[in-house]
């Protein structure tokens, strides 16, 4: 039985093209490491308040200078206001208590989602001394809109 000259074509062409994406799958588990793209932590949502970390949020600051902010976001609050100092770097930690939250220092490039049962993770410096405004800018629930919080830069 003869195959038709365009039927081969086409089988060679089909076959070339799954060896190719066959061979790019393989090349990259190869060489790349298999690993989610940034920060993943978790932790359980259900014992947030016994967490030795998120159970008392607070503004620490570590021997080289740096400081970080963990926060627990919920429903409809950022907790106390955060202040920090200029010119050091500060690391943001945040999770949430019930629903995902947005978390979006206002005049800055910081923005994060914080989600229940996982730690999203940022670092930022401040330049200058001043106030911002954290908003939420993921919709969670009636009293989004007043979700609002602040960082206080000296
Ligand atoms: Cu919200």
């Amino acid at each position: 039985m003869q195959v038709e000259l365009y039927e081969r074509i086409w089988l060679w062409a089909a076959g070339v093209l799954i060896v190719a994406f066959l061979g790019a799958i393989l090349l990259t588990t190869a060489t790349q490491a298999v690993e989610p793209p940034s920060h993943v932590e978790t932790l359980d949502p259900t014992t947030l308040a016994t967490h030795p970390e998120f159970g008392t949020p607070a503004v620490a600051r570590r021997p080289d200078g740096s400081v970080v902010v963990t926060v627990v976001a919920s429903m409809f609050d950022f907790g106390p206001d955060i202040e920090v100092p200029a010119h050091a770097p500060v690391t943001f930690r945040l999770t949430s208590a019930d629903v995902v939250h947005g978390f979006q220092i206002v005049g800055t490039n910081a923005n994060a989602m914080a989600v229940p049962g996982y730690v999203s993770q940022f670092t930022v410096t401040f330049d200058a001394p001043g106030e911002h405004t954290i908003a939420c800018n993921e919709y969670c629930g009636l009293l989004h809109h007043a979700m609002v919080g602040k960082v206080i830069v000296k």
